[in-house]
């Protein structure tokens, strides 16, 4: 059971520089531990760059380049509780001259933060859904 593929779920997920991921999670069962590339493809949560036990913990994504979790607690890793995740840089696409500058940002701007609700909503999902 559990069938619950991370790698799948992050695969075709964009974050750019300035995103912020969600992590909800019951910490009885589980938490959050930032690793490097070996670690994560090891699921070795000894050494951790960053660790998160708070249930419900924001990490802002600051740098370019992809970032690896995996959850702490003994064979979750193994068992897929693991995400990577590919940080964009922003991408400012020139604005063409006939949009109106205001409208189109404020509509860019609203359909990114659903789409950005979206995706923490599933994230949310996946981890309450991963309880054994
Ligand atoms: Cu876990």
């Amino acid at each position: 059971m559990g069938g619950v593929d991370y790698q799948d779920w992050s695969a075709d997920k964009n974050f750019h520089v300035g995103d912020v991921l969600v992590f909800n999670y019951n910490i009885q069962f589980h938490n959050v531990k930032q690793v490097t590339s070996q670690d994560f493809e090891a699921c070795n949560a000894t050494s951790p760059v960053a660790t998160y036990t708070n249930g419900s913990d924001a990490i802002n994504l600051e740098r370019i380049g992809h970032v690896y979790f995996i959850c702490g607690f003994p064979g979750h890793c193994q068992a897929g509780q693991r995400i990577e995740i590919l940080v964009s840089p922003v991408t400012s696409s020139p604005s063409p001259a006939h949009w109106p500058s205001s409208s189109r940002s404020g509509a860019s701007s609203d359909l990114y933060s659903n789409k950005l609700r979206w995706t923490l909503s599933v994230l949310a999902f996946c981890l309450s859904g991963f309880a054994y």
